[in-house]
């Protein structure tokens, strides 16, 4: 395509006017030359129709028919890869994207350390590939489904928007982990895909294969907890497999991060602008004590011990999807080249093998918290872990400095890593935000103030009131500081059908 081609879209135009390398001539807007591939397109055109029904059934509710302001990627090129406009959500173009290809890649870690990229599946490592691709595959689908119904209940259309893109972009994540099943896998690839659309979200039956997928999204503070958080998880986890051995992998999973990145921005101003709000409300009414709960909620805004529970359990859940700190299967996965460490092609000093290396991993024995040495290998769940929770901390530091603002004492913090796990070394052990191994009777008598207590959740509900008109937000949450792609204020993000 020329620079000044212009690609249609079936709810306007987006005028290309820089490198565009995506062909969106096709059914399937694509880098990967689709159409050269008769029996991949034929594929993955017959699994389309499959898709839009299952986004039609299991995708937001209501506001299929209204006009959203979405970007839609390009090009992949890191400086000018998307454009902005407005897009009816089922005629979204969903398309396959990677990464240019880097001529002469080598893999960076494990047994294999050093040999060319794969360009195609490694016999011996088809199982772990293909079962790590659907694990990866299954969460996109599976947010979606978890946040079907916030539309109605959007604080604003600047979130509403918001939450839109992140939906449509998780739907697209979904294609490429389709795109990979497809092309590379074959029958079972095809059987995969399938499967990606049939299980649900929190059913019985047939739920999604990760625990946090399948917790419900309520409302906004959860979204935006889970955005902050979960899609912290989706940010390490496509990390660890850009460095990937297997290159088409490397390759989709690069590009990926390039969005996620919004959603990460989505839910760390999210949670900003609740404490903005709570804040300038405090102050105004001239409340000192976050611990004044009853006088703060009667402001219409969340109180700060609230945003803290809530930040507790997200953080929690979030930390299970990380796996077994010591995990053979992630030694494994490790080993054989196909899924590294986070920044692995930069770590310095290391050999990129670490058949020898320890890492200290918390443990408890005897009722206490112990750190041990286990094996590198066997403990790299646990590294990405750690290496997950430095990077929350930098955006909790800047929710701190807007209560530090306001002159407010309190100070969110990281509950312990072993708080309210179910997966792993902590899995069902008692252990306080704090540290402390506790008894389950201690437990169950103090859980309320560390999690989302009944209270709480009836008092979210009850600020989850829409707020429909452009310029305008709900009590709970302050405007954003800049608008999406520089708009105005007062501008109308969806116009609501
Ligand atoms: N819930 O050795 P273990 C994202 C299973 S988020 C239920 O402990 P392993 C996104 C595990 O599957 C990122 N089951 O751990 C965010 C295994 O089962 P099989 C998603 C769990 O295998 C927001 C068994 O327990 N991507 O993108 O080393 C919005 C023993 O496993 C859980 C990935 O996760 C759990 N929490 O590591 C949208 C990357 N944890 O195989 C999107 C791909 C473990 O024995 N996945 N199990 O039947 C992986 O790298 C690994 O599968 C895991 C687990 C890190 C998840």
């Amino acid at each position: 395509m020329s620079a000044e081609d212009t690609v249609s879209d079936a709810a306007g135009a987006i005028s290309a006017d820089r490198f565009v390398e995506i062909s969106y001539d096709e059914v399937i807007p694509n880098n990967v030359a689709l159409g050269s591939d008769k029996q991949l397109q034929r594929a993955l055109e017959g699994w389309r129709p499959k898709y839009l029904d299952w986004w039609t059934g299991m995708g937001p509710v209501g506001y299929q028919q209204s006009e959203v302001y979405l970007r839609t990627a390009v090009g992949v090129d890191p400086a000018g890869w998307a454009k902005f406009g407005y897009v009816k959500m089922p005629t979204y173009r969903w398309g396959i994207l990677l990464a240019p290809k880097v001529e002469g890649r080598t893999i960076p870690f494990g047994r294999h350390k050093g040999e060319p990229a794969w360009q195609e599946v490694p016999g011996e490592h088809r199982a772990l590939l293909r079962r790590l691709i659907v694990v990866q595959g299954d969460t996109e689908p599976a947010s979606v489904e978890q946040q079907r119904f916030l539309g109605a209940t959007a604080p604003s259309l600047y979130d509403m928007r918001n939450l839109f893109q992140v939906n449509v972009e998780e739907g697209r994540h979904l294609w490429a982990m389709v795109y990979l099943l497809v092309k590379y896998f074959g029958k079972d690839g095809r059987e995969e895909a399938q499967a990606l659309l049939e299980r649900q979200s929190g059913q019985m039956d047939n739920p999604r294969i990760l625990g946090a997928f399948n917790e419900s999204t309520p409302d906004w503070l959860s979204f935006f907890m889970f955005t902050f958080f979960t899609d912290r998880d989706g940010k390490m986890q496509l990390a660890a497999l850009a460095e990937s051995g297997f290159d088409p992998l490397s390759r989709t999973c690069r590009f990926m991060l390039t969005e996620e990145a919004h959603h990460m921005f989505v839910g760390e101003t999210g949670v900003q602008r609740t404490i903005e709000a709570t804040c300038a409300a405090m102050v105004k009414a001239g409340i000192k004590d976050p611990n004044e709960v009853e006088a703060v909620r009667k402001l219409g805004v969340v109180d700060l011990p609230l945003l803290q529970r809530k930040a507790n359990f997200h953080a929690s859940v979030t930390r299970d999807l990380f796996g077994s700190e010591i995990s053979s299967n992630a030694a494994e996965a490790f080993g054989s080249g196909i899924k590294g460490r986070f920044n692995e092609a930069n770590l310095k000093n290391d050999d990129h093998v670490l058949q020898d290396a320890t890492y200290p991993v918390t443990r408890v024995v005897d009722g206490k918290l112990v750190v041990e040495e286990a094996p590198a290998l066997r403990a790299l769940n646990s590294r990405l872990l750690d290496d997950f929770i430095v990077d929350c901390q930098s955006g909790i530091d800047r929710w701190n400095k807007s209560v530090e603002k306001a002159g407010i004492d309190f100070k969110f913090i990281q509950p312990h890593k072993g708080f309210n796990r179910r997966i792993g070394e902590f899995g069902g052990k008692r252990i306080s935000p704090t540290g402390e191994v506790r008894t389950e009777d201690e437990w169950s008598a103090n859980s309320g103030d560390w999690l989302p207590n009944d209270d709480d959740m009836a008092f979210i509900v009850s600020l989850m009131k829409p707020c429909h008109e452009p310029g305008k937000y709900a009590s709970w949450i302050a405007p954003p500081r800049v608008g999406v792609n520089n708009q105005p204020g007062d501008f109308e993000y969806v116009k609501i059908a």
